[in-house]
């Protein structure tokens, strides 16, 4: 009895230890994981400046683009649910003249943010806690063309050690319009010295908070 105890302790420990997730799935007007550059393994990445940041560790080549209108909803859907508590934000990357979504690597001041979700306050908390989706619509203003689309939640429960949890999927976008957003590079968009990267939201419970990087385009 005891030992089977121990048993399923020791389980239950290792499924903690192994138990973060992946953005599987893109959603929107088409479900599908064949457009997403799925990757490797669930575990986050955890530097700000390194390749990894912009569509995870080595992921592996996406065998679909998938057409959306602008105007229209996509978003991700994750294995599991956000039960580690951070900000979530969506960002769409444009593909370069000469290269498609399944060529480009990510590379270059290209990218712009569409949508974001941080917290809430009394009681503080971050809104997408425990759900296992987002989603959003796509400016409809954004030019027609081949994009990255990508995805980002931060886990910020280990306070100092911030867990990027992230994936891309390839969308040509349809019926467009002349918007001009303002575009970063990721990595580059991020410093690790961002106040909402290196808060502890255990002690002294935040009473505001900025998502990092840019506010969202919205067309
Ligand atoms: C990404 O592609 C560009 C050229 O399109 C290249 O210069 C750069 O080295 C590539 N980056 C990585 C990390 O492969
Ligand atoms: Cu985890």
């Amino acid at each position: 009895m005891k030992l089977i105890g121990s048993f399923v302790t020791l389980a239950a420990a290792l499924q903690v230890a192994s138990a973060h997730y992946i953005w599987t799935t893109l959603t929107g007007p088409t479900t599908s994981t064949a457009a997403v550059r799925q990757p490797l393994n669930n575990t986050p990445v955890e530097s700000v400046s390194s390749g990894a940041i912009t569509c995870n560790t080595s992921p592996r080549p996406a065998t679909d683009t998938v057409t959306v209108s602008a105007g229209g909803t996509v978003g991700f859907r994750l294995d599991n649910t956000m039960y580690h508590s951070g900000p979530a934000a969506i960002y769409l990357g444009q593909v370069p003249g000469g290269q498609t979504a399944a060529s480009w690597n990510g590379s270059g001041a290209n990218w712009f943010k569409i949508a974001e979700w941080g917290a809430q306050f009394n009681p503080f908390r971050f809104v997408t806690q425990g759900q296992g989706s987002v989603s959003t619509t796509i400016p409809a203003s954004t030019p027609s063309g081949e994009y990255l689309l990508r995805v980002e939640q931060i886990g910020l429960h280990v306070a100092g050690k911030p867990q990027f949890y992230i994936s891309c999927a390839q969308i040509r976008i349809e019926n467009g319009g002349n918007g001009n957003p303002p575009k970063v590079s990721i990595p580059g968009y991020l410093s690790a010295n961002d106040p909402g990267l290196t808060v502890n939201i255990y002690n002294p419970v935040p009473t505001s908070y900025t998502v990092p990087g840019p506010r969202p385009w919205r067309g």
